[in-house]
């Protein structure tokens, strides 16, 4: 008879698990935003997935559809045309080229702040930037809400505590095109992978994320495997950021993802990362610290969040400096 050390069974289990988890993944959390009981729901997602898919969001299909057609049309135009809009540094028209560290991906894009007009450089601006700021609003008021929940689902007031920091005139708000073409190495790719923009965490509260209908998102889960999200062009879908984590002691976890290429499709996304101030100080919220409950991490704004993440590499564990020990 062979007798298993309780380490042994452990890791047999463990095996199993991720065995089990790779044949049949967790569904992506949904939240209605319709329903009343959605806080419970975001709450529950924000714990386990750091991630979840929105649906009756309230935001105009037709804003989408017109960005959407927009961000195509500045995706086609020449690289001369594009690269007029200037480098990234750190808004502007970027190509493969990620941060300013050495990251690279199958991937071109748009930085741009949402607190300003943006700056487009191609001849006829006017609808894009109309589009733009069509949709941004729209997006805004939606994330706002989402915010609202969240301190309504962890009982904490006021009720736009987490909110009025994306809602200031002076947020560090950022919106980002990303246009991943179609990738020809896909297939010649050693396991099928290429990477259009590799793993990493936000670092602002919460980001709101809308696609076409092209896969290649996928999100990190707690023991470290990776699960594809299914593309859906008329959700949202919404990532817990470092500074989230960081106000709610670690009770929320920033949701690692990458997103892959794909041999065949090009995928167009559009992301609101949602930054509280520059000023603001980004620690755990006092309401949510029971007894004697210590601080995970050291005191910090986010101007010296920022600061450090631009000095770091995309799949940095960004938050590791400001840990207490
Ligand atoms: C990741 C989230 C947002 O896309 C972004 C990215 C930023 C950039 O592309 O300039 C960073 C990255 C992101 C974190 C680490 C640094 C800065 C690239 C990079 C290597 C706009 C953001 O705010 O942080």
């Amino acid at each position: 008879m062979v007798i298993l050390s309780k380490a042994a069974i452990e890791q047999f289990s463990y095996v199993r698990n991720k065995q089990a988890a790779a044949l049949f993944p967790p569904l992506i959390p949904t939240v209605d935003l319709s329903k009343p009981d959605s806080k419970h729901h975001i709450i529950k997602a924000c714990e386990e997935f750091g991630f979840f898919k929105v649906i009756n969001h309230g935001v105009p299909m037709e804003f989408i559809s017109r960005l959407e057609s927009e961000a195509t049309k500045f995706f086609s135009l020449p690289l001369s045309e594009k690269d007029k809009t200037g480098q990234p540094k750190p808004y502007g028209y970027g190509n493969k080229r990620i941060g300013s560290n050495g990251d690279v991906g199958w991937v071109e894009y748009l930085l741009l702040t949402a607190n300003q007009d943006p700056n487009l450089a191609t001849e006829n601006p006017e609808n894009f930037r109309d589009a733009l700021n069509n949709y941004m609003a729209a997006v805004k008021k939606m994330a706002c809400e989402i915010l609202e929940r969240v301190a309504d689902g962890l009982k904490i007031q006021p009720r736009n505590v987490l909110s009025k920091l994306m809602m200031d005139e002076q947020s560090d708000s950022v919106f980002r095109l990303n246009h991943y073409p179609p990738c020809p190495d896909v297939v010649q790719s050693l396991n099928g992978n290429v990477i259009g923009f590799g793993e990493h965490t936000d670092p602002q509260i919460i980001s709101v994320l809308r696609s076409n209908n092209t896969s290649g998102l996928q999100i990190s889960l707690k023991d470290g495997s990776w699960i594809s999200v299914p593309p859906d062009h008329h959700s949202f879908f919404i990532n817990v950021g470092d500074s989230l984590q960081v106000m709610t002691n670690g009770r929320f976890k920033s949701v690692k993802h990458r997103v892959l290429a794909n041999s065949i499709k090009s995928r167009l996304s559009m992301i609101y990362f949602c930054g509280p101030p520059l000023r603001e100080k980004i620690a755990p919220l006092p309401s949510l610290m029971r007894g004697d409950q210590q601080s995970l991490y050291k005191e910090f704004t986010w101007f010296e969040y920022k600061r450090s993440a631009y000095n770091s590499r995309l799949a940095d564990n960004r938050l590791m400096h400001f840990e207490n020990i």
